[in-house]
């Protein structure tokens, strides 16, 4: 939450079923507040299910989730937890096959859009699909509209996918050139490993297909986190037959092959205030600058993944960035701070940390 809160939805109880419980850890009491002081829903969020937070403070429920079908209704919703109220958003297609889809706040997180893609369904395993929807939180009444298909892949032993043939156990990762990079996934429950990666550039809403694949199968358990460096690790594998596959795979964006990186020379202060300009220099001309926060991914679910844009006032080598004053954009905590020049090349991530 923006003020440093955390509101946990979903899950098991200690039963083993489903629990409508809503925990709230309280930032400035450091602790759990007890179930009656915290506003109840009554309501279950499902496995893993996909939170937003909103730069109003509310709560986008993706429709990601993970085993079985989608919730009741539209399966996509906004939570108030001001309020207690939660609204129905409609447009989210096949919402009882989004099972382990992931979701992304798309960057930057100041345009409020949301990227949910593909899922298929453990419990009825059908073949997951490649369905994408993209919704504008800004809109006055939100609601998805279809997005591209992800693009087809390969199965084990090099045959193609059919056209109608996606996947679940998607990963999606956040890059610092404002891209998103989609891998991994199966066709079915724990089974069918898809091999099939690709970009997805939120200006222009289409894919870039065909990036290197991953050669580890890559479905239940598996999930990819960018790091510090603009490269993306993968891990995770743990098929129907209970095996877990500890191989980690480490991929290089296009970008990384484009020409020299621009180097982060100095950060003035690591600590940054809301509304505040943080000044830094660089070595080589940048064209942009964001805080994108680290990996908190399991199960196709990273809530808290986004990109935040930091407006720039440049003076050579002497570059001033803009922080939001909107803690609901950038929640307070660490981030990597990165900026790329005109050839798309990031650099290295400094870490920072605000509020
Ligand atoms: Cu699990």
């Amino acid at each position: 939450m923006g003020n440093g809160d955390v509101i946990s939805l979903g899950g098991l109880g200690e039963d083993a079923k489903g629990t409508a419980f809503t925990e709230y850890f309280k930032s400035s009491e450091n602790r759990w507040l007890a179930w009656n002081e915290v506003k109840q829903s009554w309501k279950w969020w499902g496995l893993y299910p996909t939170m937003v937070l909103m730069q109003d403070g509310r709560l986008f429920y993706t429709g990601s989730h993970t085993f079985g079908a989608g919730l009741p209704g539209t399966g996509a919703s906004i939570y108030d937890y001001a309020s207690g109220s939660i609204t129905d958003v409609p447009g989210l297609q096949d919402k009882d096959y989004r099972d382990q889809s992931m979701s992304v706040l798309l960057p930057p997180a100041q345009d409020q859009r949301v990227l949910t893609l593909g899922g298929g369904n453990g419990h009825t395993n059908v073949d997951a699909g490649r369905l994408t929807d993209i919704i504008d939180l800004k809109a006055a009444s939100p609601k998805y509209v279809a997005g591209p298909p992800i693009p087809q892949g390969t199965l084990t032993g090099g045959a193609a996918q059919s056209s109608k043939q996606g996947k679940m156990y998607v990963s999606a990762v956040l890059l610092p050139d404002g891209t998103v990079f989609e891998t991994g996934g199966a066709l079915h429950n724990r089974a069918d490993p898809v091999f099939e990666a690709s970009i997805f550039d939120p200006i222009s809403n289409t894919f870039r297909p065909r990036m290197a694949t991953d050669p580890v199968p890559r479905s239940y358990h598996s999930s990819a986190f960018l790091l510090p460096d603009g490269r993306v690790m993968a891990i995770g594998e743990n098929p129907g037959n209970g095996t877990f596959d500890n191989r980690i795979s480490v991929y290089s964006p296009p970008y990384l092959f484009q020409g020299a990186r621009p180097q982060i020379t100095s950060v003035a202060a690591t600590n940054w205030g809301y509304g505040s300009t943080q000044q830094i220099t660089v070595n080589s001309p940048v064209v942009r600058a964001s805080l994108i926060r680290p990996a908190a991914v399991t199960h196709s679910s990273d809530p808290n993944q986004r990109f935040v844009e930091l407006p720039m006032t440049v003076s050579g080598n002497n570059i001033g960035l803009n922080v939001t004053s909107n803690p609901n954009i950038a929640p307070p905590g660490w981030y990597m701070l990165f900026v790329h020049g005109a050839n798309g090349v990031p650099s290295i991530a400094k870490w920072v940390k605000l509020g």
